[in-house]
C-alpha cells in the first residue's frame, strides 16, 4: 500500500501524506451523516463545550462517557455573552466523538477499509485496533485552536504504538486552520500523559521539552480526501479558523494489540468490541 519512499518519510519525518484516500462519494456520505447526527442531537441538557485549553475533565461525565458513545461538543466560542449561539447550530459544533466507528453504521463501514489496514501494516503495526473516532469541524469563524500535543499522551501503550489517521473531508489550508506538524519531532520524548482515575483526570508532565516554535512546525495544506497518517509522538497543532470556510476532518486513533494498552488511559473499551480494519 505504501511505497518505500512513503515508508521512509514516515520513519524520518513521523508522518506521511497520502492523497485521494477517500473518494468524493465517501466525503459526501460522511458529511451528510455528520449533519444528520447533529440535527438529531438533543442539546437541552447537554451544552458541552470542547476546549483544548483546559484538559481537566474531572467529573465531566458527558465527556468521559463519550468514550463509548456518539456525542456532540460545542466550539468554545459557540455562545455569546447572553448564552445564545453565535451562528446556526450546525456551525457551532466542535466535534462528534468518540465511537462513531463502532456505533454509527455509515462511519463503521467507512472506517473499516482494508486499504487503511494496509497502511498500518506497512508502518509496522502487527494487529491494529481502532480505539477512537472523531469528526472534527473546525468551524468557519469560531473554529478553535488545537494546542500542540502528542497523541500517545492519550493512547499510551508499551511500547508506544498509537497511529493517527487524519482524513481531510474538505480542503485544509493555512486560511481555515490546517494541521501543523514538527517533522522529525516523533524522535523527541513524550511530554505528557492524560491519566484517568475513576471520574477524575489529570495531565501529568513527563518531560519539560518545549513545544515546537512556529519555525519548527510545517503546515500541511491538503486537498479533500487526503490522509495524513502520523506517529503517536509527533507534535502537532492547528490554528483557529477565522475564515468563512469550514475545515472538516475525520480521525481514527489506532493502537497495536501486540502492545500493552495502559489501564490509566481515559478511553477504555468496556462495552464495545475492539476491532481492526478487517474484523
Ligand atoms: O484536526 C485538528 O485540527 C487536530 C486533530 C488532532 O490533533 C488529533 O486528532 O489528534
Amino acid at each position: 500500500m505504501l511505497t518505500p519512499t512513503q515508508q521512509q518519510t514516515f520513519q524520518q519525518q513521523g508522518y506521511v501524506v497520502i492523497e485521494d484516500m477517500l473518494p468524493n462519494a465517501q466525503l459526501v456520505e460522511m458529511q451528510a451523516r455528520a449533519a444528520e447526527i447533529i440535527a438529531a442531537w438533543d442539546d437541552e441538557a447537554n451544552r458541552h463545550i470542547f476546549s483544548t485549553h483546559d484538559n481537566n475533565r474531572s467529573g465531566d461525565d458527558y465527556f468521559l462517557d463519550s468514550a463509548e458513545q456518539i456525542r456532540c461538543f460545542y466550539e468554545e466560542e459557540a455562545f455569546d455573552a447572553s448564552g445564545k449561539l453565535v451562528q446556526p447550530r450546525a456551525q457551532c459544533i466542535n466535534k462528534i466523538g468518540h465511537a462513531l466507528h463502532e456505533l454509527d453504521p455509515v462511519f463503521a463501514r467507512l472506517s473499516r477499509q482494508p486499504a487503511f489496514g494496509a497502511v498500518a501494516t506497512a508502518l509496522g503495526m502487527q494487529q491494529p485496533q481502532i480505539r477512537q473516532s472523531m469528526y472534527i469541524f473546525k468551524q468557519p469563524r469560531i473554529g478553535g485552536e488545537i494546542n500542540w500535543h502528542q497523541d500517545a499522551t492519550f493512547f499510551y501503550t508499551t511500547p508506544s504504538s498509537v497511529l493517527t489517521y487524519w482524513f481531510a473531508l474538505e480542503e485544509a489550508t493555512l486560511e481555515n486552520g490546517c494541521l501543523w506538524v514538527e517533522p522529525g519531532g516523533q524522535r523527541g520524548p513524550l511530554r505528557e500523559r492524560f491519566l484517568r482515575d475513576g471520574d477524575s483526570t489529570t495531565m501529568a508532565v513527563l518531560d519539560n521539552t518545549p513545544w515546537p516554535t512556529q519555525n519548527q512546525g510545517v503546515p500541511l495544506e491538503v486537498s479533500a480526501g487526503t490522509l495524513v497518517c502520523f506517529h503517536g509522538h509527533l507534535p502537532h497543532y492547528s490554528a483557529p479558523n477565522r475564515s468563512a470556510k469550514s475545515r472538516q476532518a475525520y480521525t481514527l486513533h489506532v493502537t497495536d494489540a501486540a502492545c500493552a494498552y495502559a489501564a490509566e488511559n481515559w478511553l477504555q473499551s468496556v462495552h464495545l468490541p475492539l476491532r481492526g480494519f478487517t474484523d
